[in-house]
């Protein structure tokens, strides 16, 4: 879950650029600083921006900024690239020449990579400038900053659009970790430049309800201690989990922190012993079917404890794929709840 932020003015010195990062709704405006080259006559003055990927991978190049979040790992401004990287940043993919300003000559647009752990993507626009030294002409699209859901968290891939413009793979999660890669919607949205600005020029501007994102909550019922025969504790406890979200996703993921050993009862059999290497602590995954949105299913888990179990049972439910990886749920607050366990 990410809040929402808005950046400041950052300035790129090598180029002048002073590029506005006021991000709302997945899109932005670049405003270049230096006033875009007259569309007439310039053909014969305009320089050639059309920078083949081995000169990139081995020129400096102005990086704007990064994610808040990806700051202390992901360089910005002039960054020395050697082999298409520069630490965790890197040149993704193939360039693409376009003449994306109309002035008769092509700029490169390339998309930029920073993997800290998730990854993020800057889509940009290099040219030369009267010199022959690359410019950064500005930033079509990025990830990372907004919210999950709703703005721009995903780049893949950047093709051709009409006119000089550029269409940019794009998605709505950042799935970073152990979170399901399948998560984020594909859309394409094409980007260019209009009256001197970078934006986007067509394509959807919203990403409609995401068929991967659910709402699970949990629910339990007072877990109950008795004594057991011969000696030690039974707990039995009733797990509702419901499915509150418009989708049912995947598998349901439940996993449990509790005191003793756990046990066979009712519900167990989809579940996984997760040893600790605490006689008194038991930890446990289980994996039961999805759950139809609206509905719930009831499971009865049950541990057993050589002492009277103290402190908390606790609960943490989500949508997972086959492999264990999580999908996003819009509101994680009632994933999770903490049961007594004194008697
Ligand atoms: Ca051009
Ligand atoms: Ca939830």
């Amino acid at each position: 879950m990410f809040a929402f932020r808005s950046y400041g003015l950052v300035a790129l010195p090598a180029t002048a650029l002073m590029v506005a990062l006021g991000v709302a709704g997945g899109t932005e405006s670049v405003a270049a600083g230096t006033a875009p080259r007259a569309a007439s006559g310039a053909e014969a003055s305009a320089p050639d921006g059309l920078i083949p990927l081995a000169t990139l991978r081995e020129a400096t190049l102005t990086i704007p900024a990064w994610p808040v979040e990806d700051a202390e790992f992901c360089a910005s401004g002039p960054v020395k690239f050697s082999k298409g990287k520069a630490d965790l940043v890197r040149l993704v993919g193939a360039v693409l020449h376009t003449d994306i300003d109309h002035d008769g000559a092509k700029e490169t647009v390339v998309q930029v990579s920073c993997n800290p752990q998730w990854e993020d993507r800057q889509v940009l626009v290099f040219d030369r400038n009267a010199s022959g030294k690359i410019i950064t002409l500005g930033r079509l699209a990025h990830t990372g900053a907004g919210v999950e859901g709703r703005d721009i968290m995903k780049i893949w891939s950047i093709k051709p659009g009409e006119a000089g413009d550029v269409q940019v793979d794009v998605g709505d999660y950042r799935p970073c970790c152990t979170q399901a890669q399948d998560s984020p919607q594909h859309q394409w949205r094409t980007f260019g430049m209009r009256e001197g600005k970078f934006r986007q020029t067509d394509g959807p501007t919203a990403f409609g309800p995401n068929p991967k994102v659910t709402d699970l909550a949990v629910t339990a019922g007072r877990p109950q201690v008795t004594p057991k025969p011969g000696g030690g504790w039974t707990t039995t406890v009733t797990v509702d989990i419901h499915n509150r979200g418009r989708f049912a996703v995947g598998h349901t993921g439940l996993l449990v922190m509790g005191t003793g050993t756990l046990v066979g009862a009712n519900g167990w059999e989809q579940c996984e012993n997760k040893p600790t290497g605490d006689p008194d602590e038991a930890t446990a995954r289980c994996v039961f079917p999805a759950v139809a949105p609206g509905a719930s299913m009831r499971h009865t888990l049950g541990f057993t404890s050589a002492g009277k179990p103290t402190g908390t049972l606790s609960l943490w439910v989500e949508s997972v794929n086959t492999n264990g990886h999580q999908y996003p749920d819009s509101d994680v607050e009632d994933n999770n709840i903490e049961a007594p366990l004194a008697a």
